[in-house]
């Protein structure tokens, strides 16, 4: 391997870092999905009371700061990512009151609450939109995103939408309302009416709202989609698609205004306190040289940006056909990630959320090596340079869901792909068949508490069925069991805030051209730890990992006496360790 190659995977030193680093450089973070979180009342939906009974569940783990999925009233067109009023919490889930306990019993356990923000798009229910739909002239007229139909064609009639834009949930992306005979976009559902950005009326109105949370005691937010609220006010044509629409991303996907969007933002609502936030982007297509733009530590508006690279490693061409990640791509990526953003930038790492499937189910082998293969990925990826997100479960090694057939689905995207790709004359079994592979509801399951009925979620009907898999895979069990993969989460949790080298250290990507061992240093002038795994099924032999294994997913003596990894073994190293591995095609060397 040449020296070049070895070099385009490590990131520069890190001796740079200021010693007064923001809180959440050092932070592990844990998402909570409240429909499917806890339910205190019995109605079969997650609220508020469910997670503060439960939050020691993730306190224990060691996580320094919660992520809470959209609480808002909404009409849940999109669970709870449609929302009607930004400063009500949706009855479904409690009250203010329910809240300011949340946000003080987080609090009370050392720990901090970002907020989810969906300010590209409201309800078409939230009053904004139901004055900006009454009339152009209305107070709110200009507040969203409205277009005469095409000249030369009336409203309503097939193909006069402004532009092919497809949605991301199917169909066209504008909706036509006769009260002003005009369209309105919506890059999501037809209930999800993009907001105008160019209004100024609307970008304070955002700010005053985001204030307003700073105000109650929330510590940031995770920004939903937020790459995408700056169009190119131009409005042309996408290149078409498979969908029969146009794919118009190239304009809005960071758009011309999203920096001083987003400049604006930190500036009117975080001002000099900006480090004292987390701020964490979503953004759905980012490249590293945008990313690192927006997460600069002197010139960027967000802390870390939320990428997709790694997700879309297994989209052939569609998130509908799926192909498996080879571990080649996915080490070749995240070091890419690891190494631009390395010196000015900051990462995010993450393997699951509510909008993608299990990760030991996509990633790992849940059935042959479910434990191995779990706690493997998270070694791999959580002691990256960057700050981790747990989604809810993950931590007990949840799985994808073995859905019997269409009706098992709740979430919008999953349903309307469905009709949509029948109604274009797919085969029903092969879509189903990917959609049991790719669909959001694998992430959306009850949680799994215990062996009660409905794994302990509710005393009532659950509002999606839980994994049948609950009497083998749940929280009761694992949490006082030291072999489970919840306290392996704790030690691995506990590792990375302990050691500097993980924290602030560099990167350097080890046999770089393997294909299944993932294998890197991070260093610190004074102290380094290596990470040596087995993504594969068969053992590898791999020279120069003897030595203190200060954490491992086989447990002492094996590590000591075996000089192989056994198939997703995972070894934490202390120290700067040299690997090479013996293959089938001769040496391959770091
Ligand atoms: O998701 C953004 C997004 O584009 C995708 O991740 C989306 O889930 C879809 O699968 C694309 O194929 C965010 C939220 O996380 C998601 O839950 C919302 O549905 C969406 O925005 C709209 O608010």
């Amino acid at each position: 391997m040449s020296v070049d190659s070895r070099h385009a995977h490590q990131s520069p030193p890190a001796s740079k870092d200021p010693p007064d680093a923001p809180w959440w450089t050092t932070a592990v973070a844990y998402q909570v999905y409240p429909r499917s979180f806890a339910d205190s009342d019995g109605d079969g939906v997650g609220d508020i009371r469910g997670i503060i009974e439960h939050l020691d569940h993730i306190a224990e783990l060691g996580v320094d700061a919660i992520w809470l999925s959209p609480v808002y009233d909404s009409p849940h067109d999109d669970n709870g990512y449609d929302i009607r009023d930004y400063q009500r919490i949706d009855p479904l889930f409690g009250d203010l009151d329910d809240m300011d306990a949340l946000i003080s019993a987080i609090e009370d356990r050392g720990m901090r609450i970002i907020m989810d923000l969906v300010v590209n798009h409201t309800s078409d229910e939230h009053e904004w939109f139901v004055s900006s739909r009454s009339s152009r002239t209305s107070a709110h007229g200009d507040w969203y995103i409205w277009r005469d139909p095409r000249p030369g064609m009336r409203g309503g009639e097939p193909g006069a939408e402004p532009t092919n834009w497809g949605s991301f949930f199917s169909g066209s992306a504008w909706e036509y309302a006769r009260e002003r005979d005009q369209y309105y976009l919506h890059l999501y559902s037809r209930k999800q009416p993009d907001l105008n950005w160019e209004s100024v009326e609307v970008r304070r109105a955002v700010y005053r709202m985001m204030t307003w949370w700073l105000d109650r005691g929330v510590d940031g937010f995770r920004m939903d989609v937020i790459n995408f609220i700056s169009k190119d006010q131009r409005f042309p044509d996408g290149p078409l698609t498979t969908t029969g629409y146009g794919d118009g991303r190239q304009y809005f996907q960071c758009g011309p205004r999203i920096h001083e969007f987003l400049a604006e933002m930190q500036r009117e609502v975080f001002g000099d306190r900006t480090g004292a936030f987390l701020t964490v982007g979503e953004m759905p297509d980012v490249t590293v040289e945008q990313a690192r733009a927006f997460t600069d530590r002197h010139t960027g508006q967000l802390s870390m940006v939320f990428q997709f690279e790694h997700m879309d490693l297994d989209h052939e061409g569609s998130k509908w056909a799926v192909r498996p990640t080879s571990v080649l791509d996915l080490k070749k990526s995240l070091g890419q990630w690891q190494a631009d953003l390395g010196l000015d930038g900051w990462n995010s790492l993450y393997w699951s959320n509510h909008d993608q499937p299990r990760m030991v189910s996509r990633f790992g082998d849940a059935h042959g090596y479910w434990y191995s293969s779990a706690t493997a990925l998270a070694t791999c990826l959580y002691l990256h340079r960057g700050t981790p997100f747990i989604y809810q479960g993950e931590e007990l090694g949840m799985t994808n869901v073995p859905f019997k057939d269409i009706s098992s689905f709740r979430d919008i995207e999953s349903v309307n792909h469905y009709q949509d790709a029948i109604s274009r004359g797919g085969d029903p079994r092969l879509v189903l068949s990917a959609l049991r592979r790719t669909s959001r509801d694998n992430a959306r399951t009850p949680m799994q508490w215990s062996t009660a009925p409905h794994a302990g979620f509710t005393t009532g009907e659950p509002w999606v069925p839980v994994n049948p898999n609950f009497g083998r895979i749940n929280a009761q069990s694992q949490r006082h069991d030291p072999g489970s993969i919840y306290s392996f989460y704790k030690r691995l949790i506990s590792l990375r805030h302990q050691e500097p080298a993980l924290i602030d250290g560099d990167f350097s990507m080890l046999l770089e051209d393997h294909p299944h061992v993932y294998a890197y240093a991070r260093e610190t002038p004074t102290s380094a730890i290596t990470v040596v795994a087995n993504l594969g099924h068969v053992p590898v032999e791999v020279r120069g990992i003897d030595g203190e294994v200060i954490l491992g997913n086989h447990p002492e003596p094996w590590a000591a006496t075996h000089r192989s990894l056994a198939p997703w073994e995972v070894r934490v190293l202390r120290g700067r360790h040299t690997l090479s591995v013996r293959g089938a095609h001769g040496d391959v060397t770091p």
